[in-house]
């Protein structure tokens, strides 16, 4: 009865909600740029944000979205959201830790065991906190969408063992632990912005990659790399931000209708984004990717080898906000 209750009190709310904000949203068109195509993940939870957005306001926030990096990569993004010429993006954690140094966290490897605990961890204080810290930066972070456990792809040969990196070039995302940690391991790797990786792929420029399932799937890498590892090796998620600059010039009911609409894509994607990765192996074997996974006793191995990495920038990122993590993560689990 209670909850009842609950549910008819929020649901009174929004309606009010709905009716007080009418007065107060102007008709306005925003830019949603994203890195991966259309036929994605986040191609489809940016249409799913642009047509919530649509019925939340009434159809007076209209949001036009662009997908393949067409308005640039993940960094120059953040830098047009900065200088205000662009008012939205979703894009990864790591190229982001250049302005908020803590966001590194995410790349530390071997953290998180389930997209259950990285639910936890991100949408509770340590993420949350680490949101408002892109304020200052002009930037304002709205949600967490998955990108999801990484796994590695390459063209020369299956890894069973982190010795098997030797020698294979390997692009990894714009940071120094990315960096750190997969030189650690033994690959040479490559910092490089998504929007040329297949390219680089393609070309030979560099050997291998690492990243999700479903981004392996819908970027159609299985085009041009042969072997799949699945190596879970960190989880990272995506950031839905808004320029500062622009979004201090929305009304507080714009506000609150963007913030709603981007809790419900943030539900939409995590949901979609865990159904169309149970496919995407299938789709991965059926295009003729050898696959292999890496045992329980290697990953400990790989775990040990970047343990120095993970010790370094500990340091650097702060030992308390490492443990805040860690502590965040067992009370997840548990
Ligand atoms: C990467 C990321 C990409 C994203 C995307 C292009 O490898 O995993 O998914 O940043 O926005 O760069």
């Amino acid at each position: 009865f209670k909850t009842r209750i609950l549910i008819l009190a929020t649901a009174l709310s929004c309606a009010v909600a709905g009716v007080a904000s009418a007065a107060d949203v102007k008709p306005r068109l925003i830019r949603f740029g994203y890195g991966l195509n259309e036929e994605s993940v986040q191609g489809r939870a940016a249409r799913y944000l642009a047509q919530e957005l649509e019925k939340v306001s009434g159809g007076k926030l209209k949001m036009k979205t662009f997908g393949s990096a067409n308005l640039g990569s993940d960094e120059q993004m953040q830098g047009a959201l900065v200088g205000g010429v662009q008012e939205m993006m979703v894009g990864s954690t790591a190229p982001l830790a250049g302005m908020v140094k803590e966001f590194g966290v995410f790349d530390l490897p071997f953290l998180f065991n389930s997209e259950k605990e990285a639910d936890a961890v991100l949408d509770g204080p340590l993420g949350q906190d680490m949101l408002k810290k892109l304020e200052a930066k002009g930037l304002v972070g709205l949600v967490y969408w998955e990108n999801g456990f990484r796994n590695m792809t390459n063209s020369k040969r299956p890894i069973a063992r982190a010795e098997d990196l030797q020698g294979i070039k390997l692009r990894v995302m714009q940071n120094q632990i990315a960096l750190g940690v997969f030189n650690t391991l033994g690959a040479n790797a490559v910092p490089m912005p998504f929007s040329e990786l297949f390219t680089a792929l393609e070309t030979r420029t560099v050997d291998g990659q690492e990243n999700p399932i479903t981004t392996i799937q819908s970027s159609k890498f299985y085009e041009v790399q042969p072997y799949l590892t699945i190596t879970r090796h960190v989880y990272t998620p995506w950031v839905v931000m808004a320029s500062k600059k622009w979004w201090d010039t929305l009304s507080a009911d714009e506000q609150k209708l963007i913030r709603q609409a981007a809790a419900s894509s943030r539900d939409f994607e995590r949901q979609d984004s865990r159904a169309d990765s149970q496919k995407a192996m299938t789709t991965l074997e059926k295009a003729g990717m050898k696959i292999n996974t890496v045992s329980p006793e290697e990953v400990a191995r790989m775990r040990q080898k970047v343990q120095p990495v993970v010790d370094k920038y500990t340091q650097e990122l702060g030992p308390d906000l490492v443990k805040q993590l860690n502590d965040e993560i067992q009370k997840a689990r548990n």
